[in-house]
């Protein structure tokens, strides 16, 4: 794509001055999507990036989208200086001067060859540029060869929560994405995201990690991430699915490659048993209620795949697919009416007593 590389110099003369506006207007723009409702204080964890910035990638795919969307902003920001210039020197020079003014008809002209050409040739030619420059970006992203040893996950939409597996590793959890750093100079870390939907189009979008793709029932899409530094990313469904829609949000925590090792290695051995009286009585209430034809808890007769999987539902930072922080008093509300946190979602209210919710409580406390 020779014609592509051509416009590659000249893009970076003028970011110095154009990217605080960009980013002022993105910042704006993204505040709603960004703010999360709660802050997890179940497990201490690295730095949270906060704002879900397009403008601040920390993952490769996402940092192949920069250069051509700051063209793209570029382009548009010139188009509209032309235009508002163009506007402003019509309303000055042809300004009433008085009431005679308003008896005078204005010369009328028809047609002009010039200027129709213009005004379609300048456009087709900035199409045509923003059509190489996207193509050449789509490319380089849906074409990149993924490792032989590339971490493999598959991320399936549910209205209104994410399932994640680790199809290799055999591990099932949710709404929160758990992959290694990657570096940039030593060995690349990327994982290979595949993406379903059990019921309507979801997107998957962490703004800082990669560009939005969707999940599309009865097909079968890809998406990688590689992300270069570790912490929490923030991301959520990006395409209208229902009511709680904005509530479905994601997490992407990347870690050490060491650390990611032990989260795995915890994820594989099943939660230890209860020992205290009202945990051993949550766990008989979890079954004895109908929470198990929706639930799976791993080596326990709960194999429901409705809602999330709970095996190791403690270790997880929110619950309710970021709706709140994974705290008992949150967890309490939860179970007592999901409808409080969450209008709508499937999570039935279960009519529990207050002893049931403290053994639930106390039960789901020790799946980690
Ligand atoms: C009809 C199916 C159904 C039943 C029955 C059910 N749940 Fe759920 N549960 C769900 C769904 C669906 C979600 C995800 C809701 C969302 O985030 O939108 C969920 C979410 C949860 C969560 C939060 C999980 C997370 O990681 O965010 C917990 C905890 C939970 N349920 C516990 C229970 C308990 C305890 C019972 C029994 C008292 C129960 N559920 C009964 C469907 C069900
Ligand atoms: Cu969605």
């Amino acid at each position: 794509m020779a014609g592509v590389s051509l416009f590659r110099f000249y893009i970076p003369g003028f970011l110095k001055t154009f990217t605080p506006f960009a980013t002022a207007a993105l910042l704006i723009f993204t505040a709603g999507t960004a703010s999360f409702a709660a802050e997890p204080q179940a497990t201490p964890t690295p730095e949270i990036h906060r704002i879900a910035d397009i403008f601040q990638p920390l993952s490769r795919p996402a940092e192949l989208l920069l250069e051509p969307t700051h063209l793209v902003l570029l382009i548009c920001l010139g188009i509209f200086l032309v235009v508002l210039a163009v506007l402003a020197y019509v309303l000055i020079k042809f300004r009433p001067r008085g009431p005679e003014d308003h008896l005078e008809e204005p010369p009328q002209v028809y047609g002009s060859y010039n200027i129709e050409m213009a005004w379609t040739v300048i456009p087709c030619l900035i199409v045509f540029v923003l059509v190489l420059v996207s193509a050449r970006s789509i490319v380089e992203i849906q074409d990149r060869p993924m490792p032989e040893d590339a971490l493999q996950i598959r991320l399936i939409g549910h209205q209104w929560w994410w399932e994640i597996q680790y199809p290799e590793l055999g591990i099932i959890t949710a709404n929160e994405i758990h992959v290694p750093v990657s570096s940039k100079d030593g060995k690349p870390r990327p994982t290979h995201i595949i993406l379903e939907s059990a019921d309507v189009i979801h997107s998957f979008w962490v703004p800082q990690l990669a560009g939005k793709t969707d999940l599309v029932p009865n097909r079968v899409n890809h998406t990688w991430i590689e992300p270069f530094k570790t912490g929490v990313f923030l991301g959520n469904c990006a395409e209208y699915c229902g009511t709680q829609h904005a509530n479905m949000l994601l997490r992407v925590i990347v870690q050490t490659p060491e650390d990611f090792q032990k989260w795995v290695e915890n994820q594989k051995q099943l939660p230890s048993e209860p020992k205290d009286v009202i945990a051993i009585q949550g766990k008989k209430d979890f079954y004895d209620l109908s929470c198990v034809a929706c639930h799976k808890i791993d080596s326990t007769p709960a194999e429901g795949v409705f809602g999330p999987d709970l095996t190791k539902f403690a270790i997880r930072q929110t619950l309710g697919a970021g709706v709140a922080a994974n705290t008992p008093e949150n967890l309490h509300a939860w179970l007592f009416q999901p409808d409080s946190l969450k209008p709508g979602c499937y999570m039935p209210d279960m009519k529990l007593s207050p002893q049931q919710l403290d053994s639930l409580v106390a039960y789901l406390q020790t799946l980690k």
